[in-house]
């Protein structure tokens, strides 16, 4: 498997707070989502090759806009709001997780979601509620497990495979890999995903 040269050449479109200032619904787009500092952002830049088209933060939560990213004319990808920041007050949460929801249950030309979890903390009540979301809307689903390079190679594994089971066992349907920003393993597997929901086969 190699890379996919085509997600390198995405650049940013625009961002929107609402679903109404979001780009026509039209074509195809990818969404990812996450909770705070789980590793969203780099797992973006990594996949399109692209040091700061999804802005790395250290602060987390900073970013509350729905980022729409071009691939082609008519591929996007999607950075959604990090979700569950604890120093964000509840009402600010609260809407966010609206705009997502809202987002997420609405949209046409959205295929799927990568849900980018930190591979020490997998499965969050947040990461819980947005499996749900897609479940309900039969939104296909991508559990990308990141920082792998924070684990041993074999308890990467062990924990890929927990993952995998704890979601297998609520009767959801969904993929699942392993990823790190740091090394880049994972990024062809993370193409051809892509490539698959967008149909962006070269
Ligand atoms: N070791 C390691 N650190 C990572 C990786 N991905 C992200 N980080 C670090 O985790 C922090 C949060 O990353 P960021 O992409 O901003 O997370 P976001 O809030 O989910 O967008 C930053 O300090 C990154 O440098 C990774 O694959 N490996
Ligand atoms: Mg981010």
């Amino acid at each position: 498997m190699k890379p996919n040269p085509l997600y390198f050449r995405t650049e940013f479109l625009q961002s929107a707070t609402t679903l109404r200032e979001a780009p026509p619904d039209e074509g195809r787009e990818v969404a990812f989502a996450g909770r705070s500092n789980a590793g969203k952002s780099s797992v973006i830049n990594t996949i399109t090759q692209r040091k700061n088209l999804a802005r790395t933060s250290k602060t987390p939560g900073r970013t509350q806009l729905l980022n729409f990213f071009q691939v082609t004319d008519s591929c996007r990808l999607v950075d959604l709001p990090g979700y569950g920041y604890a120093k964000v007050p509840k009402a600010m949460q609260a809407a966010w997780g609206k705009a997502m929801e809202n987002y997420l249950a609405d949209r046409q030309a959205l295929q799927g979601v990568f849900l980018i979890m930190d591979i020490r903390h997998p499965l969050t009540d947040f990461d819980w509620q947005l499996i749900d979301w897609c479940s309900q809307t039969n939104l296909e689903l991508h559990l990308v497990l990141t920082k792998a390079d924070k684990l041993s190679r074999g308890a990467a594994g062990n924990t890929l495979l927990q993952v995998q089971r704890r979601v297998q066992s609520e009767g959801i349907t969904a993929s699942a890999q392993l990823f790190s920003s740091l090394s880049r393993s994972g990024l062809e597997t993370a193409h051809s995903v892509l490539d698959h929901w967008l149909h962006a086969n070269l």
